[in-house]
Order: C-alpha cells, then structure tokens, then sequence
C-alpha cells in the first residue's frame, strides 16, 4: 500500500522538469521544482507531530506554497481544510474548534487573531504569506527536498471542505482519496487535458473549483497553470494569447464580455472555456460565442461531490443546461417529498451517486443521514430535469442558498446575526439578480413594535462578524415579512418584489 492521492497526482512528476507553475513575476516552477518545496514543507509538518488524520486548516492567500502544503498533507497523510481567505475570526473559530484541527496555517497579519483561537484548541500555529515568507517556510527551506509518503489507502480522508447549510450552522464535508482521484482522472479524459495544456488560473484555491477541479486535473494531466493570485481582468486579457484553456465562475465570462479589449484575437489559441459553480445564462453563452467562436463548457458540482455533470467536449454544448452525468456517476430526478424517481422530464430533486460523493458530514450524523441515502444517493438539494436528449437543466434550488460570483452563502447565517440586533422582531435574507455577481444579497428588517433599529449600526455589525462577500448590499425595513397560510415566511413573493434592485436604473 501506498499513498494513491500522493502517487497519482504528485508522485508521477517526480524529476520532470516541464512547467508547471508560471507565476505573474515571470518566474516558471516546474513539476520538480514544486515537488521539491511539497518535501520540503512536508518534513517541516513531519517535525510538528502530527498524526495521520489530523486536520490542517489553511487560511492563507493564493501562492505556490499554499498550493505545495496542499501537496505536503497529501505526502504526510494529512487532512488538508482550506478556509475562504475572507472569513473573520468569529467565522474560522467555529471551522477550527469543529474540525479539531491540530495545526493552523494563517497570513502573518491574522496572526494575532487566531493564536486564541489556536490555543483554545491546543493547535499549533504557524504564518504562510502571500509572498511565500513566514514561519512555515522558514522552517521547510531548511528541510530535505524529499520525503517519504505517509502510508494511506484510497478510503482514507483527504480533504474537509466546510459548506454552510439551511440552518446557518456550516459542515465539514470529508472528502476521500478516492473522491478526489477518481472525478480528476474522469475530468482529464473528458475535457481532453494533456501535458501541453496551459491553464489560466485565476480561482481562489480554497473551494471545490480551484483546487480540486482546476489544480488537480493539471497535476493529472501533467500540464501547466498560470496561476494568478486573484480574477484579474487586465492579467487575464494580457495572459489569455498564452493559455490553451481556462476554469471560472459565470462572472469571469460577464466581465470579459463587458470589456471591448476582449476579442476572438485574444481567443485564437484557446482550446476550451469551462463555467461552473453558478448559471451560465443562455445569454452569456450565445455572446461569448459571437465574440470568439468558443461554446463555453457548462458542468455542474458540489463541495460535497466533486464534478456530477458536464457538457460534452465534441458534441453540442447547449446553453442553459449541465450536460449529461459523468462517466460513473449516477443521477435520477426524484420526488423532494417521496423520494420516488419521476418519469423522464419532470421536474424534480436532483440526487447523484458515484465515486465522486463524500463520505459524509464530519461528526454531524444527523445531517449524513438526512442528505446522503444508505444506497449512495447524495440529495444535492438542487431542483433539475432531463430533457429528451439526456441534458441535464437545473431550474431551481430546494435549498434557500444565495451564489454570489460562484461563493455560497446561506441567508440563516445572516438572519441569525440580523435578527439579534437592537430593535430587530425579524429578518429575511433572499438573494436578487445582480449585473456582475449574478445573483446579491438584500436583507429585510421587521422592527419590533415601537422600535426604529438603527440600520447602518446593524450594517457595522453585520461587516464585523462576517465575511464581507455575504454582506447584504443592502438593509430595507418593512412593516412585516409575507406569509402563507402556515405562517412560513413567503421568499419568493420578496425575491419578486425585489428583483430588479440592482438591474435597473
Ligand atoms: C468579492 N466580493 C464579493 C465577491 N467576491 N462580493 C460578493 N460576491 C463575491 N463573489 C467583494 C469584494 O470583497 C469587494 O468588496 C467587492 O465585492 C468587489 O471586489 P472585486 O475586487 O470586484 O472582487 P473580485 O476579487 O473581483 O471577486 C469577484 C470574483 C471572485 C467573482 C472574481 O468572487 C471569485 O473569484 N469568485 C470565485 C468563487 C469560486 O471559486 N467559487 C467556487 C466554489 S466551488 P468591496 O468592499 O470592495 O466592495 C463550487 C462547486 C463547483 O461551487 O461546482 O464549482
Ligand atoms: P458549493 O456548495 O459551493 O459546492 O456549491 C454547489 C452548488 O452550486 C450546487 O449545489 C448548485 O446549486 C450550484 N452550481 C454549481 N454549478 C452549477 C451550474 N453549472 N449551474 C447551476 N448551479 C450550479
């Protein structure tokens, strides 16, 4: 037994000097290069006494050595947590105390904030900045550029992603070896990746997308990245003649569109766009194809499943649909109330099973049971159908979750710190269409009886304790919330009632 995460994405680039990382100084790493500094962290983390298992949580800016300690828990058999670089410290302590993590890795400037955190916890804590100094590297560059692997199978925990959920109160997501293996291995045969493919990365590498789609499909194809720190539009229009491929969120396409400097010329040498993590309007897709000639490739996936779906390579790309499942994944439309399949057509919630799907939700029982059956089937919580041709339409969501420009954010979380402020009875946090991010988020206040809160106060708060893409663009205060019958807050009456917030003058 060996270390298949480790042999079969790192391992195989042992001593090839091809690129693999060019960076925006210039600068080329190849796969050997970054093996190298992969061993090197890993004897670092070797020397902290961690267990196999252990959980490491990273909240540290995009860099080539963020992305080699991802490599280096794989090598040392730990369990990588990559957290949102825009979580406050009232967010990361919930994530650090419920993964049990045993090593912090944080940006020297959030270094004070987290020592308690870390301490509570009895974690060690260790800095990694955006330019590769601090405490974490100080200490690899004076380790051995090779390292032994750390036994594990492919059933062994290899990654906790947390994905917040309808009760405000977010879940790790424990990913196997095998989950993470398994959809690179199928993304490479299906998007045609080989060892000449340049990727222009410029996705944030603590979510799904950037890091197990994008990095993990160029470390199994052997390609290369253009890694960019941050989406970019001047760095992606200038980068773009010397890729052959890029990854993004639906806000990637709208804003290069809405530049005239992007061109089908800048496109010339390109050989696929994919979308994902939120709709791609129909739209969106036509004109990028009047633009540059490329049908962008529409696929569709979870933190808690990897890939599910996607457009076919050759073949029709059709816009406003996912595709058809992937190889090995299984995906039925079901009754969100029965759970019975629905006849092909119907509308209906979307479950998916396959090597892909998690192994459930850390230390939440409960919730694994709720969401994943005893068969395999995973409940996305995502409301579909299959169309005549086998193409997969997503219509709606069962689950009340706002996308804003590919982040998820769930309105309990922001409801719970609304509804505590001075003056508020209650709130309701929906999500509205929105030019740039797709959809925004707008909060509705209900004052108690006799009570005027004071909304730029609770705007200040909200700012605080929250990550600042999950602040609402704004507070409206209203009489009362709509309900039905049964007294359930009507949504969807808001969200209509609001829709053209942001989309119209
Ligand atoms: C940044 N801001 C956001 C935001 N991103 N607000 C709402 N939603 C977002 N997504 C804030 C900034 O802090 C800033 O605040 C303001 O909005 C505008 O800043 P910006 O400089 O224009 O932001 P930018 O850096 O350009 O970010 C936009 C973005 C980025 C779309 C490029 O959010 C991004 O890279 N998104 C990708 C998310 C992703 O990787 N999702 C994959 C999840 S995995 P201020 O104060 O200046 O106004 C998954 C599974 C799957 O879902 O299927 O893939
Ligand atoms: P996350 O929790 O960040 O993994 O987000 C997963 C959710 O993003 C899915 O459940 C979908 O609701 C949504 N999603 C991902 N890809 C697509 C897509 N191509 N089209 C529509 N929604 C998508």
């Amino acid at each position: 037994m060996g270390n298949p995460l480790y042999d079969q994405l790192f391992g195989i680039h042992a001593g090839q000097d091809t690129p693999f990382l060019y960076l925006p100084d210039g600068q080329t790493l190849s796969h050997a290069d970054f093996l190298d500094m992969a061993s090197r962290i890993a004897n670092a983390l070797n020397g902290f006494e961690l267990q196999p298992g252990d959980r490491v949580a990273v909240q540290v800016e995009k860099s080539p050595e963020a992305l080699a300690l991802y490599a280096a828990c794989a090598q040392a058999g730990l369990i990588f947590l990559p957290l949102n670089t825009a979580y406050k410290s009232a967010e990361l302590s919930y994530f650090i105390e419920n993964s049990g993590a045993a090593l912090v890795v944080c940006d020297a400037a959030n270094q004070a904030d987290l020592a308690p955190i870390a301490q509570a916890q009895n974690a060690r804590l260790e800095t990694l900045n955006a330019d590769g100094s601090g405490s974490l590297m100080r200490r690899a560059l004076g380790m051995l550029p090779a390292f032994e692997p750390v036994k594990r199978s492919e059933d062994d925990l290899a990654a906790f992603l947390y994905t917040s959920g309808t009760t405000g109160r977010s879940k790790g997501a424990m990913l196997t070896q095998a989950n993470l293996l398994s959809n690179a291995e199928t993304l490479v045969q299906e998007w045609r990746f080989t060892k000449d493919d340049v990727l222009l990365h410029a996705l944030p590498i603590f979510h799904t997308h950037g890091l197990f789609v994008a990095t993990n499909v160029i470390l199994a194809s052997g390609g290369s990245m253009i890694f960019l720190p941050k989406f970019d539009l001047d760095d992606i229009l200038r980068l773009m003649p010397n890729a052959t491929s890029m990854m993004g969120v639906p806000t990637f396409y709208t804003r290069l569109l809405a530049d005239e400097q992007f061109t089908g010329d800048l496109t010339r040498h390109m050989r696929l766009f994919i979308s994902g993590s939120a709709p791609l309007l129909a739209e969106t897709h036509e004109r990028f194809e009047d633009r540059t000639g490329h049908r962008i490739l529409e696929r569709y996936g979870m933190t808690e499943t990897n890939m599910n779906t996607s457009n076919p390579y050759d073949g029709e790309r059709r816009a406003g649909t996912v595709g058809f499942p992937l190889p090995d994944v299984d995906l039925k439309v079901t009754d969100p109330e029965t759970g019975e399949t629905l006849p092909q057509g119907e509308i209906g919630m979307i479950e998916v099973r396959g090597p892909n799907v998690f192994e459930g939700y850390w230390q939440m029982p409960e919730k694994t049971a709720a969401e994943l059956r005893e068969d395999g089937f995973f409940i996305t919580g995502d409301l579909g159908r299959v169309d005549e041709d086998g193409y997969v339409h997503i219509v709606g969501r069962g689950k009340d979750l706002i996308i804003s420009g590919g982040f998820n954010i769930y309105p309990k979380e922001i409801e719970l710190v609304l509804d505590d402020q001075p003056g508020v009875l209650e709130s309701a946090v929906i999500g509205v269409p929105h030019p740039d991010f797709g959809e925004t988020v707008l909060g509705i206040l209900v004052a108690e009886p006799d009570q005027s809160p004071d909304v730029e106060a609770i705007m200040s708060t909200v700012q605080n304790e929250l990550a600042r893409f999950k602040h609402p663009r704004e507070l409206i205060l209203l009489d009362e919330l709509p309900r039905n019958t049964m007294g359930k807050v009507q949504k969807n009456a808001l969200r209509d009632r609001y829709k053209a917030r942001f989309t119209s003058n």
